[in-house]
């Protein structure tokens, strides 16, 4: 008699003891030719078909999932102390030269493709953006996941698989057409669905006092409705350093594919529509604009972010601890980026409450010893709240959760401050009014045990102004962490050439130590470096420029100053002022005083949130602009001004290793941090810019002879409110006057009356806010100056060295180290062990 196969479990042992792939040439060409012909099915290699980028996706995949596997095995051994990053953005972009950079397979990957007669280069760019941001935000987000990787801490990301990204924008006659960004069309080769880990996630319904078993009431959610939440995870390697961790971003399914009471009652069709009103949760990526503010939408999002996020960390826990929550808060910490998630802080206290019985105190100890928020904006419009009806429809125990906190708080002030109703009023997590609202930055701030701004000056203004309040009462909680980019990516990949000339002077080791590049200010004066510095550049922009004639039609010349600022677009950003300054300029050559002037070419990109009408007319103006300039002929070899259209992560690889000026030109106290300006700044562009943000720090590093400064300060602008008049600045500036004067005269929009109506009222208004007028005469003598010393080759290209040398600062691995040693404090993943 045969005896029945003993049925065989596969455990990480056994995996783990399976040889790990060779990273040889060879091996690379094998498995791809595997994919592509076997897994994918195709024969002929055609240049631009997606599946040859697919076959080397699934061969570097290979090699990233034996690593992956190990540390997750180092973190179950471990049990040590870990930190999920809750975001509603991680703008990851490529995916694909960063996983070979980082295993350290982009040579043997390279010559493996050209065997076959392939370029990487060419497989690389048909990658789509994975653009599940809006810009810096979400920017940031991914840049931290790739330097936590690369310092090995246990850092996971969690965020949303929305179906549409950032939106796609063509200009159409110089206005913006937004596109849906379909992204996963061909699929997304990098994912890895996990649906043994799914989480249900409630909405709507009510909350109810119940009696259990042994006479103790608790309250229970009841009545919701629920969506499945399905995680699927991206692996984020490490820079040679053989650690894997992960990206887990949801994704919103019906819980049932059709409801069964609903089919029986008769409706199929609403019966399947439920299905769709769960998958809209995680259909789109709202765009940021003051106008997407208060969408019923986005709390959802933003609850089933929180709550899967947070049941996933739990139940985890659970499988390491079973009920035993006394270490949870010595092991767990909860980054918030921005208030958006800020609901977690409710919503930890209502699992740990409400599904794990646990008593408020002891909850509320955990929240708070658990959860960290970091602040992105000072702008107050864009300063989250929730108005409470929709909360209470929405989520109701949530919402009773958010009183009880609230109350318990407002004891807490009335303790401190005895009699100060006022304080109280200011200090309520309630906003009262006939609408009554939720202030998530002040939820945030209650359930947290450390807030951060992102530059040191944007740390300082929170802490005396938006949060003064709470400042004073928790001053140690408070505390600084300026951003930072990866220079994996932002040098490293990006500008190949420069990073070769860097590592051949001064060794590899600014790639985990960007501090090193400090060695290259002692070739800052020799004529030989120099000399391939700007060759370098030359390139560079010579690539750009062949990009941005593909792009726009418009032949330019890599001989001219590369003048560039993209961002997302925004008033307080003022590309408005950007183009005055173009204008400006073009007067001054039509008037014949243009000979002395540098060659330039200003790029302009960015998108502008689809409802903000302000910012389309922006764009608009600008495409104008250009198109007057780019056709008159005086301005060939001088002037040329040119928008950069679907302005994304990957168009921001090309540009900032061209760029030889980088516009920051916010009106000081508007822009938190910038991370634009440390890509330029590490690719040797000189920065103009104001007193904002991470300027300041900027200008610190690299000396002040070696950046731009122009514009009001901080509190110069406060000052200035009030009395602020641009008519008279404008009446008592010619230049200003005969810019004014061209832009109201209809000069760039003949056939278009009054469409920049609007524009030119903003700037002349003197409650403007971004107090453009303000800073004209001083922009324009640094642009001046900048144009100047362009002329003095040796001058400029020893202060662009400078700026890469000093750029170290900038790292986001300096930025992960301090969140680490301030915020997180945790170890780094040992290999060893597993
Ligand atoms: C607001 C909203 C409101 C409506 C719905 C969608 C949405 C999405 C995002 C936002 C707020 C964006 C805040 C932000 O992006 N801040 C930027 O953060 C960067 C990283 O810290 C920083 O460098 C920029 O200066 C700052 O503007």
């Amino acid at each position: 008699m045969k005896s029945a196969k003993p049925e065989k479990q596969i455990g990480d042992r056994e995996l783990l003891q399976t040889t790990d792939l060779p990273m040889t040439t060879d091996a690379i060409l094998s498995d791809f030719t595997h994919y592509f012909g076997r897994m994918l099915g195709r024969r002929t290699i055609k240049i631009d078909s997606p599946f040859l980028y697919q076959a080397v996706v699934y061969a570097a995949r290979d090699r990233l999932m034996e690593r992956w596997r190990k540390t997750r095995n180092a973190l179950e051994v471990d049990d040590s102390r870990r930190v999920a990053y809750l975001s509603l953005e991680f703008l990851m972009g490529r995916l694909l030269r960063n996983a070979l950079l980082n295993l350290g397979i982009e040579n043997e990957t390279t010559e493996a493709l050209e065997r076959i007669g392939l370029d990487l280069e060419d497989v690389c760019a048909r990658e789509r953006d994975t653009g599940l941001g809006n810009g810096g935000l979400g920017r940031l987000a991914a840049c931290f996941l790739d330097s936590c990787a690369t310092l090995s801490l246990p850092v996971v990301g969690y965020g949303i698989r929305y179906q549409y990204g950032m939106f796609h924008q063509r200009i159409e006659n110089g206005y913006q057409v937004e596109e849906a960004d379909s992204w996963l069309r061909e699929g997304f080769p990098w994912e890895i669905e996990r649906i043994e880990y799914a989480q249900t996630i409630k909405f709507g319904g009510r909350s109810d006092v119940q009696i259990d078993a042994s006479g103790k009431s608790r309250i229970v959610w009841v009545d919701t409705h629920d969506v499945l939440a399905i995680p699927y995870d991206i692996p984020v390697p490490g820079f040679e350093n053989d650690i894997v961790n992960t990206l887990r971003l949801w994704s919103a399914a019906a819980r049932n594919e059709f409801d069964l009471e609903e089919f029986n009652a008769g409706s199929y069709a609403d019966s399947v529509a439920s299905k769709n009103e769960a998958e809209n949760i995680t259909m789109v990526l709202y765009p940021n604009a003051t106008t997407e503010n208060g969408q019923e939408l986005r709390l959802r999002q933003q609850y089933f972010l929180a709550s899967a996020s947070l049941q996933d960390t739990i139940r985890d826990w659970c499988q390491r601890h079973g009920d035993d929550f006394s270490e949870f808060a010595a092991k767990n910490c909860f980054q918030l980026n921005d208030t958006h998630p800020a609901i977690a802080v409710a919503e930890l206290m209502r699992l740990l409450i409400d599904e794990h019985g646990m008593d408020w105190d002891d909850a509320w100890d955990i929240t708070r010893n658990t959860m960290a928020y970091t602040n992105h904006t000072l702008l107050p419009e864009a300063l989250e709240m929730w108005p409470v009806s929709m909360f209470r429809r929405l989520l109701p125990r949530l919402l009773d959760i958010i009183y009880e906190i609230n109350a318990r708080f407002i004891a807490e002030i009335s303790q401190h401050w005895p009699g100060d109703t006022d304080k109280i009023r200011r200090m309520s997590l309630i906003q009262e009014g006939s609408q009554p609202m939720i202030r998530m930055a002040y939820l945030a701030i209650v359930g947290s045990f450390s807030i951060n701004g992102v530059a040191e000056l944007h740390s300082r203004l929170l802490r005396e102004g938006l949060f003064r309040d709470f400042a004073e009462l928790w001053p140690h909680r408070f505390n600084n962490k300026t951003n930072g980019v990866t220079q994996r990516r932002w040098l490293a990949a990006c500008n190949p050439a420069l990073a070769s000339l860097i590592s051949e002077t001064i060794g590899e080791g600014w790639k985990t130590n960007l501090d090193e590049l400090d060695g290259i200010r002692d070739q800052a004066d020799d004529p030989d470096f120099q000399a391939r510095w700007r060759a370098v550049k030359l390139a560079n922009k010579q690539r750009l420029a062949t990009d941005l004639e593909k792009k726009t039609g418009l032949e330019v010349s890599a001989d001219m100053m590369f003048d560039v600022q993209v961002k997302r677009i925004h008033e307080y950003k003022r590309q408005l002022l950007n183009v005055l300054h173009a204008i400006h300029l073009y007067d001054r050559i039509r008037r014949g005083d243009g000979d002395k002037l540098s060659p330039r070419l200003i790029i302009i990109g960015g998108k502008a949130a689809p409802g903000y009408v302000m910012a389309k007319s922006v764009i608009k103006c600008i495409n104008n602009v250009a198109r007057v300039i780019n056709s008159d002929p005086a301005m060939a070899g001088r002037l040329q001004l040119v928008f950069y259209p679907d302005y994304n992560v990957s168009g921001m690889e090309k540009i900032c290793p061209a760029a030889d000026l980088s516009e920051q030109i916010s009106t000081a106290g508007k822009e938190a941090s910038g991370t634009g300006n440390m890509k330029f700044m590490m690719n040797g562009a000189i920065t103009i810019g104001t007193l904002d943000g991470a300027n300041v720090e900027i200008r610190e590093a690299v000396g002040d002879e070696n950046f731009f400064l122009f514009g009001n300060t901080v509190e110069e602008i406060e000052a200035l409110r009030g009395s602020y008049d641009p008519q008279a600045i404008i009446d008592g500036d010619s230049d200003f006057r005969r810019v004014m004067d061209l832009l109201e005269s209809g000069h760039f929009n003949h056939f278009e009356p009054g469409i920049f109506d609007s524009i030119i009222q903003s700037i002349r208004e003197p409650a403007d806010m971004w107090m453009t007028a303000a800073d004209f005469r001083s922009f324009i003598d640094a642009q001046a100056e900048a144009g100047r010393a362009y002329q003095d080759e040796a001058h400029w290209t020893r202060m662009s060295i400078l700026n890469t040398a000093c750029s170290g600062r900038f790292s986001t691995d300096r930025t992960m180290r301090d969140y680490n040693e301030d915020i997180w404090h945790v170890e780094p993943i040992s290999l060893e062990s597993s």
